[in-house]
């Protein structure tokens, strides 16, 4: 039988250097967090997963403020079957996450299914999702889809690595999935 190609979606991940995409996205492929610690991402990369049969392409920009400046994520932006942004809970000032977080809202579509990453929650002074919810995303996210998830991608002390990622990406491919099926619904109307 032919593969539907209706299967396969093109997901972006977004946000500032150091948040922990490309940890996120190495987790995803492997099972467990990258051995030693990466190097930040020059420009962007693509890992491939699979969840629930459906194929997620994963773009994982490099979060540096000159990327930001080049704006050569907008395609992928503009493309894209889902958003995952990415924040170190653990930071005291979000002012460049925010910048992150406002350009690509004016690119998308308020439609395309979301999630906000809260990750580093392993960290003593990490802010939970549900204060992040509150008092930095409600607001600019309004009139969005989207649910928060605090996150370990990659624990130094190892006991909490990988928590609530596969949990995280299994909620958005379900999202994206239902949103497929209704524009489908739609088409043959
Ligand atoms: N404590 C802790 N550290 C993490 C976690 N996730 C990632 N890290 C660490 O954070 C650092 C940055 O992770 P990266 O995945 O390279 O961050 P990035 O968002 O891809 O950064 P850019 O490529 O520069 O945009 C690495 O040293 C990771 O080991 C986590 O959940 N907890
Ligand atoms: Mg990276």
């Amino acid at each position: 039988m032919q593969k539907k190609t209706d299967e396969i979606y093109s997901v972006i991940l977004l946000g500032t250097s150091g948040v922990g995409k490309s940890t996120i996205a190495f987790y995803l492929e492997h099972g467990y967090p990258p051995p030693r610690s990466i190097r930040p991402t020059i420009a962007f990369g693509i890992t491939h997963i699979v969840i629930n049969g459906a194929v997620l392409s994963l773009i994982d920009v490099g979060g540096q403020r000159k990327f930001l400046d080049m704006r050569f994520h907008e395609r992928f932006v503009r493309s894209a079957d889902g958003l995952v942004f990415v924040m170190d809970s653990s930071r005291k000032d979000f002012k460049v996450d925010e910048e992150w977080l406002h350009h690509a809202l004016s690119l998308m579509s308020p439609d395309i299914p979301m999630i906000v990453i809260a990750n580093k929650q392993d960290l003593p002074s990490a802010l939970s999702p549900d204060f992040l919810e509150e008092h930095l995303l409600r607001d600019t996210l309004k009139n969005h889809f989207y649910k928060v998830f605090g996150t370990v991608a990659a624990d130094p002390g190892g006991v909490r690595s990988g928590e609530n990622v596969e949990l995280a990406f299994h909620y958005l491919a379900t999202e994206m999935n239902s949103k497929r099926k209704i524009i489908y619904q739609k088409e043959q109307i």
